[in-house]
């Protein structure tokens, strides 16, 4: 007798979404959600079809780097995959970057935005990161108002043709690291007639086949450390097609992410323009930072949710003991806690997506914009570790077969592990996360915000979980607070702090995503009878959201992790 495994099989990834399709109908209003939903209908289908068809047929191309011609001409050329060809008509066709800038429904543009980049993201191979880098870029220049760079660069970042749109990169990374950026070695000098030069080498240029860059280098004579630092505009190609003084060196080769063209960079004397003055850079591009860590949580969102997609796909075909996995008590069970953690991650990234809306059109209260700044780095660090564990749970769904590569699966697994890294990685991320606790007003905020999602839930059950996620918040607040307070010295309770800080961080992010998805499930349960996302919540408290656990003993960590007697 045969036995033949049946594959997992994608539908429409809108309609089939029940959790994105309930959040658009509680936060749009009618006329919006009817004007938004042709387009993501169309997405979800594409999504579902071709688009996943051609990745799984694309698997195992890479992008090529031609460093020479048959001439002898030195081109550097990077030719990418059929899979990003497609993707970058499509993300120009559909706005996956113009949509907010367009803002045709005013704040509600951005959840339009990210509803489409949900959708598009797990099917065209991390495509999504030149994507972020050039809607980050765009925000940038938004802010900095560079009148010659903006007229220059804006109307093709934002373009819907896609011979005419352009996408940005965000050089950052050097030798020297990837987290303490004001360690970078690029120098920028000036010629007499005024250009600025960049000198260096970039390590780590994720999608280096943009046309524009934003980068830092430090003008010659500028003191050492991030504020010596400036923000640079680059241009990657010259008016006659060649690059600008800029040898690609070589392709990064990634444990994931293998589609992106990630390049060592040699700046050789590339021309650039000071955005915003001749230092402060980190500062001025932080905007960019706060956008790209945006991306990485929707990404991060859309991964776990077509990991389950496909895992509960399989469950009703395949059979194992008797019966269909989808009959299986503990196959079941597993499931129910990797859709909980998708669901709760879905809310999480909303929130920061919504308040990202309002902030942009001035919208945004004093206490929203504060919030928006203490969650970016929350969202990003949460959801992040969430792609990662979820995506790992999703391949042991599959058994062996999630381990065999033409099956696609491991692509999942290693394209989510990318996203604790890059963008600032968890503990960076919850430093981060820590300053912008600094600023009290942030704090009440973030207390407020849980405590009056926990207020608006009616259903006994979510109320329970709902308190029991702002018990989770103060906990976490009284912990950070209690360092400081109780130390010796300031010097030790700030180092007690950031031994806490990712425990911190993660319980605060838990903690929100809990309160959310109660609130969601209250509402959910009044205005459409369905009880699924009142399961998640319940589930999702069970996963747990409190991660503090024991008193900090920094000395025994020590000992422990440098194995010292
Ligand atoms: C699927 C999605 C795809 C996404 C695309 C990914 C493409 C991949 C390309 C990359 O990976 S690029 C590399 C990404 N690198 C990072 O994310 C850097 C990680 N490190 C940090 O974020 C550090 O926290 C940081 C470099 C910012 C610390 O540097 P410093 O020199 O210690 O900076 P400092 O003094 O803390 O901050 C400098 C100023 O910036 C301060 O303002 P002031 O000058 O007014 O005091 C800070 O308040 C401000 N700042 C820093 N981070 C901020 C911020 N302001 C707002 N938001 C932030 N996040």
């Amino acid at each position: 007798m045969t036995f033949i495994q049946v594959p997992p099989a994608l539908g429409n990834q809108f309609d089939e979404d029940r959790v994105l399709r309930s959040y658009l109908a509680r936060v749009l209003p009618d006329e919006v959600r009817r004007d938004v939903s042709p387009a993501l209908s169309e997405l979800g289908a594409l999504a579902g079809g071709e688009l996943y068809t051609l990745q799984l047929a694309d698997r195992l191309n890479v992008p090529v780097l031609t460093p020479w011609d048959p001439w002898g001409n030195r081109i550097d050329h990077i030719e990418v995959t059929a899979v990003w060809k497609r993707a970058a008509v499509l993300a120009a066709e559909y706005g996956l970057v113009a949509v907010p800038y367009e803002r045709k429904h005013g704040p509600l543009s951005r959840i339009d935005q990210f509803a489409r980049v949900y959708l598009f993201n797990p099917s065209t191979d991390v495509y999504s990161c030149p994507l972020a880098m050039t809607d980050g870029a765009a925000r940038t220049l938004t802010l900095h108002n560079h009148p010659e760079v903006s007229a220059r660069a804006l109307p093709h970042l934002l373009s819907r043709d896609p011979a005419h749109m352009w996408t940005s990169g965000q050089w950052m990374t050097e030798r020297t690291g990837g987290s303490d950026v004001g360690l970078t070695e690029t120098v920028a000098r000036q010629d007499p007639d005024g250009t600025w030069r960049l000198h260096g080498t970039k390590w780590f240029s994720s999608a280096t086949t943009s046309e524009m860059a934003l980068t830092l280098a430090r003008p010659e004579g500028n003191p050492p450390g991030g504020r010596g630092l400036a923000l640079f505009y680059v241009e990657t190609h010259d008016a006659a097609g060649h690059l600008q003084r800029i040898a690609v060196h070589r392709l990064k080769d990634k444990l994931g992410t293998r589609k992106v063209p990630t390049a060592e960079l040699g700046l050789e004397g590339t021309p650039a323009v000071a955005l915003a003055g001749l230092s402060g850079g980190i500062r001025a591009i932080s905007p960019m930072l706060n956008i790209t860590r945006t991306w990485n949580a929707v990404c991060a969102a859309s991964f776990m949710r077509r990991g389950v997609a496909l895992a509960r796909d399989y469950a009703r075909r395949r059979r194992a003991f008797g019966a269909a996995l989808a009959d299986k008590p503990l196959h079941l069970d597993t499931l129910a806690g990797l859709q909980a953690e998708s669901e709760a991650g879905f809310h999480l990234t909303f929130r920061a997506v919504e308040l990202l809306g309002r902030e942009e059109g001035a919208e945004a209260t004093e206490e929203e914009r504060t919030l928006l700044r203490l969650l970016t780095p929350l969202v990003k660090l949460t959801t992040a570790r969430q792609a990662a564990q979820v995506t790992s749970e999703v391949i042991e769904c599959f058994g062996g077969a999630g381990y065999v590569e033409d099956t696609g699966l491991p692509t999942l697994l290693r394209d989510a592990q990318v996203l604790p890294i890059w963008e600032g990685t968890t503990n960076v991320l919850a430093l981060d996360a820590l300053r912008a606790m600094g600023d009290t007003s942030a704090v009440r905020a973030l207390h407020g915000e849980v405590a009056a999602l926990a207020a608006e839930v009616r259903d006994p059950a979510l109320v329970t979980v709902a308190r029991a996620a702002l018990t989770a918040v103060e906990h976490a607040l009284h912990t950070a607070r209690a360092h400081m307070a109780d130390a010796p010295s300031e010097a030790e309770g700030l180092a007690r702090l950031e031994g806490d800080a990712r425990r911190i961080g993660l319980t605060l992010g838990r903690s929100l995503a809990l309160a959310l998805l109660a609130r969601h499930a209250d509402w959910s349960l009044v205005h459409e009878g369905d009880a699924r996302a009142r399961s998640a919540a319940m589930r999702f408290a069970r996963n747990g959201v409190d991660l503090l656990g024991a008193t900090l003993d920094l000395a025994d960590a020590r000992r422990l992790a440098m194995d010292e007697g």
